[in-house]
């Protein structure tokens, strides 16, 4: 470790100086704390973010070239789906894919306390979305007759508490040896105006997570990349722990992926149409010859809502947030420095502890600014991206916020939904509202069938009461 001095005169070369002041003369344990924190970090990129995202950020200007992006339409019969399936099938039969969750983020807007993927969110029994999960794995290593190793991707604010979930539920009947939890990393926390690194409490630096695009680096570092190789996993179903309905072993998508000329079997994607103008959902465009995700919030209003002669909105590829990504490629994104993601920016309020007062500031406005690095972004990196449209009922159920759109309550009703669908298909008369919707909350199992075709020739109900509960 370097001295006290050292670690000063290094921070004051990087324009650090209040941080420098204090770390002079900060003694005992929190020191210790304190300097191993600032080890983890290469100061000099430290100091090139700062200035680049800090008091004289500069936002990049819109793109003038942006235009939708193409993608295989769920209604376009031109594509073999027969094929890519079978050999989609043979790459999971070959245990050549594995899943992936990102579960790192806080929640925050369900204002649930524990790690999301702990929250009761199956429509009767109320099953865990990290059981749902579990047990979709679990039936499609059934019916591959294959492992399908699930990495998991938690950050130091839930980490413990998502193994200890796991561990008091038995891993929900999978074998541990083939689930790998990882944290992701973190990044300082700085002064919006000033630039100046923030402490959380006299010992410890404001840190926040570095974003589901620091999953490419703690795949590498936490040895989950080896692990993949090890076994011959050659690519990741990617899908993000607030979605029950994700297909997360889809081998359509996976054949297609690995197989279509259109695709380089590096990074794919799924989307649906967009609900809305407004809908916080990332949408695909083509920058230039470039294909990428544009996230709402950087979106233009003008390109939100514009539409074309069908009245349709121009821009209506929403990402759904599944991905297929090959261990290549995140080998390539993860150290290969040519390869780095840009970091997005917010500015946030963040409590911290004011080295030159010794005073605990609570900011009333948002003070500081956080990095983070989005997955989607290494889609421009990729030679030959494609994305896939979906249903949405049958694949987007997301449970972001507590109440309104995209709550618990709007994802158990098409959790309901997509089970009426898949038991109506198989002769099952389901009870309807005036606007069509289910009336009935209908939870089916991943054990009981994992599409429609499973429910064939199972012994099934001729018909559903209204306003029942029934799970299956
Ligand atoms: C995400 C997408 C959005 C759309 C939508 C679909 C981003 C930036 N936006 O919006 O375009 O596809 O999902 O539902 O992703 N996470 C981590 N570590 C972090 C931050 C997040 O693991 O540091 C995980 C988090 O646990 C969750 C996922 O990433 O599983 C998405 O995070 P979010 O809820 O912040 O993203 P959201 O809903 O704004």
């Amino acid at each position: 470790m370097p001295t006290a001095t050292a670690l000063s005169a290094q921070l004051e070369s990087i324009g650090q100086s209040a941080l420098a002041k204090y770390i002079a003369g900060v003694q005992g344990d929190g020191a210790d704390l304190l300097f191993n924190e600032l080890q983890q970090f290469d100061l000099d990129d430290i100091a090139q973010y700062i200035n680049t995202y800090g008091p004289s950020f500069q936002p990049t200007p819109p793109a003038d070239t942006i235009a939708p992006a193409p993608y295989f339409a769920l209604n376009d019969k031109s594509w073999d789906r027969v094929t890519y399936q079978k050999k989609g099938e043979e790459l999971i039969a070959a245990g050549k894919v594995g899943c992936f969750t990102v579960a790192g983020g806080q929640g925050s807007r369900l204002g649930y306390e524990g790690p999301k993927g702990c929250y009761p969110t199956s429509c009767v029994t109320d099953k865990s979305l990290f059981e749902m999960f579990a047990q979709t794995i679990y039936a499609n290593e059934r019916k591959y007759n294959a492992i399908i190793p699930w990495y998991i991707m938690t950050s130091p604010l839930n980490h413990e508490q998502t193994v200890a979930f796991f561990e008091s539920h038995a891993h929900f009947g999978l074998d541990p040896k083939n689930i790998k939890f990882f944290q992701q990393g973190v990044m300082p926390s700085f002064d919006a105006s000033t630039g100046d690194l923030l402490l959380s409490d006299p010992a410890h630096l404001a840190t926040n997570p570095d974003g589901h695009g620091g999953a490419y680096k703690a795949l590498h570092v936490s040895g989950a990349l080896e692990d993949m190789i090890a076994r011959g996993v050659e690519h990741l179903s990617y899908f993000q722990v607030d979605n029950p309905n994700a297909k997360i072993i889809d081998p359509i998508f996976i054949g297609l992926h690995a197989h279509s000329p259109e695709s380089s079997g590096e990074f794919s994607s799924k989307m649906v149409a967009k609900a809305h103008a407004h809908e916080k959902v990332g949408v695909f465009c083509r920058i230039g010859d470039t294909l990428s995700v544009v996230e709402y919030s950087d979106l233009p209003q003008e390109l939100a809502e514009m539409t074309n002669e069908s009245d349709e909105l121009m821009f209506n590829a929403g990402s759904i947030a599944i991905h297929a990504i090959s261990i290549a490629f995140i080998n390539k994104i993860a150290t290969d420095p040519s390869y780095a993601l840009p970091f997005h920016r917010a500015v946030k309020k963040v409590a911290h502890f004011d080295p030159a007062t010794g005073l605990h500031v609570d900011p009333p406005e948002p003070n500081a600014i956080k990095l983070e690095q989005f997955v989607f972004d290494a889609i421009a990196l990729a030679d030959r991206s494609i994305v896939v449209e979906t249903d949405r009922v049958e694949e987007f159920a997301p449970v972001k916020n507590s109440t309104g759109p995209d709550s618990i309550e709007t994802s158990k009703q098409l959790q309901s939904q997509r089970a009426a669908n898949w038991l109506a298909a198989n002769g099952v008369t389901i009870p309807t509202n005036t606007d069509g919707s289910v009336n009935a909350a209908i939870e089916l199992s991943p054990l009981t069938a994992l599409c429609n075709d499973d429910l064939k020739g199972q012994d099934l109900p001729e018909s559903i009461e209204p306003g029942a509960s029934i799970q299956l």
